[in-house]
């Protein structure tokens, strides 16, 4: 009993003795922020919503710096927005502005976004104070909503609810504390269908003041879709299910940057979806990595999930980590497969295994341009004739040919020893001896038993294909 009541008494008074420690930590920095996230024992308990609270009042941290308070991330095709402190204040400057965005050589077209950039992140830290100058230089109303950040409830930016709208040529100014850390985002919340359809989205990451553990590689990628028809120059903001172009950061594949890491680092990838309308699984190959977070904060370790696909559903972000120990160019994709296409028309009938004959010729009479396809598959690049500013089905040149996929397509390339980011080129030309699939060699054949001019007999069965009417 004495014992236990000891316990106790020693184990509340190192309680309080760490909470005193924590306070004299902070008050020494000037501020009296509470430390609110990354404490392990608060995730999502009402303590921590108490503490955000009072934290929208406090007064501020000093303002976090790169790569003394935080690894920037990397935002490839895209770019972080600038900054400047005035007086202990981090001051953005966000220009809501027309200007031509090329998605892939080729294929153009006019979008709305940021200081002409489309999904530029917005970067900071946990517990210092911002200000955000919003000038609209758009022919219509706007305003940004701070998507999963903790703000007072007039800095939300929900035109008509929480703000007047910004008129055209007009600026207005957020400014809050940053009180809880996490993969954030911000869009327009005015005629949203509009302007998020033209291109008006972006990462808003917020970095721990004391993260738990650091990475080496810390990439940022907002994944859009758009609908533009083929010879035009303006998405379609009306579409609302044939969507036909789809980006990584503005960007089509092959225009998307790779992912560059050296062997044995820590990765991490952060994926925000602010898509129109669509969901997207987005697969890495070789590697299982861990989902670790969302627009909701960082997970706690033990919620950390293996997958090899995380859906993004729209309105979200996920935050993925592995860790790099097998050098490659690993693709990493949205596994729909129309996302990987660009300006796929869908209106085709079927043709797979179609023998069409003469049919060219017939229809030619008809409509000149006419070009039968796709009875042996669609794998191979068109060549028919396309009006201007298209990119019908682009895909890019490889080390072995062509890779037949566009849109939502990166790749994350690993390699071992390497002192700089920059273009690593192909891993094939790295490949060890006897690590890439090649035509079977004789020998092989001949000793394993398997003969290509012999097809194995289906396995009879209730479903067995002999049984189809041919
Ligand atoms: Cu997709």
């Amino acid at each position: 009993m004495n014992d236990k009541i000891n316990r106790r008494t020693v184990l509340a008074s190192s309680a309080a003795l760490a909470a005193g420690a924590v306070f004299k930590a902070t008050a020494a920095q000037g501020a009296s922020l509470p430390p609110v996230a990354h404490e392990g024992a608060s995730y999502g308990n009402r303590d921590r919503s108490a503490a955000h609270a009072r934290a929208l009042w406090a007064r501020p941290l000093p303002p976090g710096l790169p790569n003394r308070d935080y690894l920037p991330v990397v935002a490839p095709n895209t770019g972080t927005l600038p900054f400047k402190i005035v007086d202990g204040v981090k001051v953005f400057h966000m220009v809501a502005m027309e200007f031509w965005n090329e998605f892939v050589p080729g294929l153009k077209a006019l979008v709305w976004g940021y200081n002409g950039m489309l999904n530029p992140v917005l970067e900071a830290v946990e517990g210092e104070r911002v200000r955000i100058y919003v000038t609209n230089r758009l022919p219509e109303k706007t305003t940004v909503h701070w998507h999963g950040v903790y703000v007072d409830n007039g800095m939300d930016g929900v035109g008509g609810l929480t703000q007047y709208p910004i008129p055209p040529g007009e600026t207005f100014k957020y400014e809050f504390n940053l009180v809880e850390p996490g993969t954030k985002m911000y869009h327009p919340h005015y005629d949203e269908m509009t302007q998020i359809a033209l291109g008006m989205t972006g990462l808003f990451i917020i970095h721990p003041r004391r993260p738990r553990y650091r990475v080496d590689r810390d990439f940022a990628i907002m994944l859009h879709e758009w609908s533009i028809v083929p010879g035009t120059y303006r998405p379609n903001p009306l579409e609302m299910s044939d969507f036909n172009v789809f980006t990584m950061n503005g960007k089509s594949f092959p225009s998307t940057h790779p992912l560059v890491a050296r062997t044995g680092q820590r990765v991490r990838i952060r994926l925000g979806n602010l898509g129109p309308m669509d969901h997207h699984p987005i697969h890495l190959h070789n590697y299982s990595f861990q989902v670790v977070g969302s627009d909701g904060g960082d997970y706690p370790p033990s919620a950390w999930q293996p997958e090899t696909t995380v859906l993004v559903p729209v309105g979200t972000t996920r935050v993925i980590e592995l860790d790099a120990s097998n050098p490659g160019d690993w693709a990493m994709h949205c596994h729909m497969t129309h996302h990987t296409m660009t300006q796929m028309g869908h209106q085709f009938g079927n043709m797979i295994g179609v023998k069409p004959g003469n049919l060219g010729q017939k229809m030619r009479q008809l409509l000149p341009q006419y070009m039968t396809m796709g009875q042996d598959g669609m794998g191979s690049p068109m060549g028919m004739p396309t009006p201007a500013n298209t990119a019908p089905m682009e895909g890019g040149k490889g080390p072995y040919g062509f890779i037949n996929m566009g849109g939502m397509f990166t790749i994350l390339k690993v390699r071992d020893g390497i002192t700089s980011y920059d273009d690593v080129g192909w891993y094939a030309s790295e490949a060890p001896k006897g690590t890439v699939a090649e035509p079977a060699q004789q020998r092989d054949l001949h000793r394993d038993g398997i003969n290509p001019e012999n097809i194995p007999a289906p396995i009879p069965g209730p479903s067995s294909p002999a049984a189809l009417p041919m």
